[in-house]
């Protein structure tokens, strides 16, 4: 206990921690890291990056300094994952659910109903977190924090009373999944990432796709389609990874600031995914935007999507796979 302790300890003990926290040590070099993110800057995941990149400058006193690269600006969604584990970036957000070609565990929050509210959404987290940590750090990454998006829903055109008012539309997918999803229903899927979903609805490419209300607002879709169906169908998170290398080269002190401002955005990124799933839908709808809720049709049509999904997820997931959904369901 520092109160029991000689005075000169204690002096000794507070001018460690100053150094360490390098505020008298004018020699320390400043690190600096790239973090590219696949999603505009006003979007809460971005925002929620943003803030941790502060608090890792005043918690390193401004030895590590982060530039959150916003809306795909320096790396496609798709390409993040890759340029943190090649250290081209030092840390990056990803969508999990792009990489189930790679790795099916990473895309089990992108099946539909296996999770599809925020408790579930968490519970599957809860399991699925050791697996990914192993993997990715045999990929020589981190895993820092996860975060959900919104529940996914269906924006059309016209309202979608069944699977059938699905067939033949140009349908946006942002991951084998969502792309899975169109097969199954009889739509065309088109795979357009988020920084470009704006462009395809204008140019009439794309004309109904899934996601949450979060990315309808985004990408302003109510100037294009006029329907929201709120199936709550599944979570998908975003995973901020840090490159080991990039981290083991950080001092103890300024590892420990990533690690704890990380912690901080997870729980803070959780809280506000949930808070914004109710802004967002009110948003819409001042934006003229019908929110329908799912007939009994569509819902046995969309569940049948996903059982036929998770057998497949399972045939190629293996063993791990399956004990992944057995852990989730007990
Ligand atoms: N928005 C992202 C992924 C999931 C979501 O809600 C998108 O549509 O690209």
């Amino acid at each position: 206990m520092l109160t029991r302790r000689p005075l000169l300890a204690q002096a000794l003990t507070a001018l460690a921690a100053t150094a360490a926290l390098g505020l008298t040590s004018v020699a320390q070099a400043q690190t600096k890291w790239d973090l590219p993110a696949a999603y505009p800057a006003t979007n809460f995941h971005t925002e929620n990056l943003v803030q941790f990149a502060n608090d890792v400058d005043k918690a390193s006193g401004g030895k590590l300094k982060i530039t959150v690269h916003a809306n795909a600006s320096l790396f496609k969604a798709p390409e993040i994952k890759r340029a943190v584990q090649g250290g081209q970036a030092q840390i990056g957000e990803i969508l999990l659910a792009n990489f189930s070609n790679e790795w099916p565990i990473y895309a089990a929050d992108g099946l539909p109903f296996l999770a599809d509210s925020y408790d579930e959404a968490a519970k599957l987290y809860k399991v699925q977190k050791p697996l990914l940590e192993k993997k990715l750090a045999e990929q020589g990454m981190l895993l820092l924090y996860s975060v959900a998006w919104p529940p996914q829903g269906i924006y059309a055109k016209k309202a979608i009373n069944s699977a059938a008012d699905l067939k033949g539309v140009k349908w946006r997918a942002y991951s084998p999944s969502t792309a899975r999803i169109a097969e199954l229903v009889g739509a065309q899927p088109v795979t357009v990432q988020a920084a470009e979903l704006s462009q395809a609805m204008a140019t009439g490419v794309i004309e109904s796709y899934m996601s949450s209300g979060a990315t309808g607002y985004d990408t302003k879709t109510y100037e294009h389609l006029k329907i929201w169906v709120d199936t709550q169908a599944w979570l998908p998170k975003n995973a901020v990874l840090v490159n080991k290398a990039a981290f083991d080269a950080l001092d103890k002190p300024t590892q420990a600031a990533v690690l704890k401002a990380g912690a901080d955005a997870e729980v803070r990124g959780w809280a506000s995914s949930k808070a914004k799933n109710n802004e967002y839908i009110d948003l819409l709808k001042k934006n003229g935007m019908t929110i329908q809720a799912p007939t009994a049709q569509l819902k046995a049509d969309m569940k049948k999507v996903g059982d036929t999904m998770l057998k497949e997820w399972l045939d190629k997931a293996g063993p791990e796979g399956k004990a992944l959904v057995d852990a989730f369901n007990k």
